[in-house]
């Protein structure tokens, strides 16, 4: 597997990812290689999406098609992609020190039917204590305006964890609930081709749109965290308490 980013430029990622709270790397991954992780992930989801347990997998409205999948631990092309040298060395330099690996997921957002995810910030559900954390995130197919690609408020990662409530939506329940913040900052789509990546903060404000057209919108989360970090016990039993009440 190759991973392809031009070690010349990264200062200038770092730079806009700092800024802003994300970055588009274009380009960093081959057809090839696109199409063998497609693959591997089918297979995975083939053989384990009858052991995926409550919120680890969620299907698109009361449809059979999975919309996400948030435990990855057992797929075998995830595990190479997080033990990949550059990928390390990349998460390094973006977490800012020593990182770890903190999970995968898989955005799937089927064709027609794909949901929406209510805008929200990662550590939010994550709780960890350094909020530096990375989402690496690795288009597999097109995200356009059309089938409802991501986008993000442009320097919101700046303002810190904001208080979030229920979004009654399988896969992101929760939201962001002053939305008044969000007339801040510029909200600008994720615009990607399969083997482009995006690399963004945890704490930068995100959401996605409704994939209603006929293409497919399947995307794969890498998570590291800094290796300091540890996990905010207290955030995190009040975050499993508002789900469960809710
Ligand atoms: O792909 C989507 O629609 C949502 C992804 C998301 O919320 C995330 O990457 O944190």
């Amino acid at each position: 597997m190759r991973v392809n980013i031009n070690h010349s430029k990264l200062k200038k990622y770092i730079y806009t990812y700092n800024k802003f709270g994300f970055v588009r790397i274009p380009k960093v991954f081959d057809m090839i290689d696109i199409n063998n992780i497609k693959n591997s992930l089918e297979e995975f989801i083939d053989s384990n999406k009858n052991k995926l347990k409550g919120r680890e997998l969620n299907f698109a409205s009361s449809s059979k098609k999975i919309n996400s999948i948030h435990n990855l631990k057992k797929c075998k092309i995830v595990k190479q992609l997080k033990n990949n040298k550059e990928i390390i060395f990349i998460a390094e330099k973006f977490v800012g020190e020593k990182p770890k690996e903190f999970g995968a997921e898989l955005f799937a957002k089927p064709k027609k039917i794909g949901m929406a995810a209510p805008v929200h910030q990662d550590n939010y559900y994550w709780n960890i204590s350094k909020d530096n954390g990375i989402t690496i995130r690795i288009a597999l197919d097109k995200s356009t305006k059309k089938n409802g690609s991501l986008y993000y408020f442009s320097g919101s990662h700046k303002i810190g964890i904001q208080q979030h409530k229920a979004s009654n939506v399988a896969g992101t329940s929760q939201t962001i609930k002053n939305i008044d913040i969000l007339k801040f900052f510029k909200k600008k789509l994720s615009l990607l081709h399969p083997g482009d990546i995006v690399i963004h903060h945890s704490s930068v404000i995100h959401g996605s749109g409704h994939n209603k057209s006929n293409i497919r919108r399947m995307a794969l989360n890498l998570r590291f965290i800094p290796k300091k970090s540890k996990i905010n016990y207290y955030l995190k039993k009040n975050y499993e308490k508002d789900l469960k009440k809710k």
